[in-house]
């Protein structure tokens, strides 16, 4: 079945593995992107009056760059800009109304040297935006929702984030409905994959992302956090994306009590990141970017660890004297 999965020969192959990647090797490279040496911090700015996390806050276009260029000196590596919501039973917003809440807010983002995608399952917003400024197309439906988004993407020559999906939620064939939501997640991604692939996308410049949350319960979120390794048969850069999701209230709720609301689980957030980055993700998106930042550092430093550089310890810091800081540590 697999043309892509596993190949060695095109240079593609990642290999999979619960420890993460290599040194400068992270969570893969995408081409047409920078290549950062440790897990990516993607930070969200959400162009919406209704999204599930943050809906309303950057709805006004100065707001939103700031927010975007605030994200950045928080630690983000490059920012999503995204005008419609893909909370469950949000209405579908016009095409001319998201095109007015994102081109703006790319450009500007852009004309400050950041580095930006746009989060649209509409082929004319992709290209818009990147004529405006931005290097990469995050589309939620993995290519599913607009016929038209693989040929634009493919002409433009961009990287492209290819999602789990299986469709709008009033879709009878979107429920969270699985066997084995692991390998059903990877297999329905690989099909996405060649589909790209085949509509003239460059392997190199895709990147997949299992979902969260999208036609899944926190039993599935959880499983397919576990197995990122699974994910990264695809051979291709993973994205993670639990930012402030409900499995998370789920899980901090426990059993039995209601879950905290969206903006009090940037710290279970982090934890996550740190997990993904550890599992060798490429890039993880989040809205409170700066916990975010010091996780996926914390997590590359574990990763480098375990892969002694040569030449044996000496001059290391043997963790019993001040730091840099001068500060000396607590423990
Ligand atoms: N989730 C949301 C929006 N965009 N993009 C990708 N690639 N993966 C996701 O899981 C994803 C996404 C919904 O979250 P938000 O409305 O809180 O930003």
């Amino acid at each position: 079945m697999s043309t892509l999965r596993g190949d060695s020969e095109d240079g593609l192959r990642i290999p999979a593995g619960g420890g993460g990647g290599r040194r400068g090797d992270a969570g893969g490279t995408v081409a047409g992107l920078p290549r950062w040496d440790r897990c990516a911090v993607m930070g969200v700015v959400n162009v919406t009056p209704d999204s599930f996390s943050d809906g309303g806050r950057w709805f006004d276009t100065t707001a939103a760059v700031k927010h975007g260029i605030d994200l950045v000196a928080q630690g983000a590596d490059l920012v999503d800009v995204g005008g419609e919501s893909t909370r469950p039973g949000a209405a579908r917003v016009d095409e001319d109304e998201e095109l007015r809440r994102v081109v703006p807010v790319v450009h500007g983002l852009a004309a400050e040297g950041v580095t930006v995608s746009v989060d649209t399952m509409r082929a004319r917003v992709a290209q818009e935006a990147l004529a405006a400024g931005a290097v990469l197309v995050n589309d939620v439906s993995g290519g599913l929702a607009d016929p038209g988004m693989v040929p634009a993407v493919a002409a433009a020559q961009a990287p492209f984030v290819v999602m789990h999906w299986r469709g709008f939620l009033t879709d009878i064939h979107a429920r969270p409905v699985y066997e084995d939501v692991v390998s059903e997640v990877v297999d329905e991604l690989h099909a996405r994959v060649e589909a790209a692939v085949a509509g003239g996308i460059a392997p190199e410049r895709i990147v997949v992302d299992p979902g969260l949350g999208f036609s899944k319960n926190a039993e599935h979120d959880l499983a397919l956090l576990a197995r990122l390794d699974r994910l990264r048969t695809l051979g291709r850069p993973v994205l993670v994306a639990a930012s402030r999701k409900r499995f998370l209230g789920r899980v901090l709720a426990g059993p039995q009590g209601s879950p905290p609301p969206a903006r009090e689980r940037d710290a279970a957030t982090a934890a996550v990141s740190a997990l993904a980055a550890h599992q060798g993700a490429w890039a993880v998106r989040v809205h409170e970017v700066r916990a975010t930042a010091d996780a996926v550092r914390v997590a590359q430093a574990v990763t480098d660890a375990a892969t002694p550089r040569h030449g044996g310890n000496s001059g290391a810091d043997d963790g019993a004297g001040p730091d840099a800081s001068g500060e000396a540590g607590t423990q």
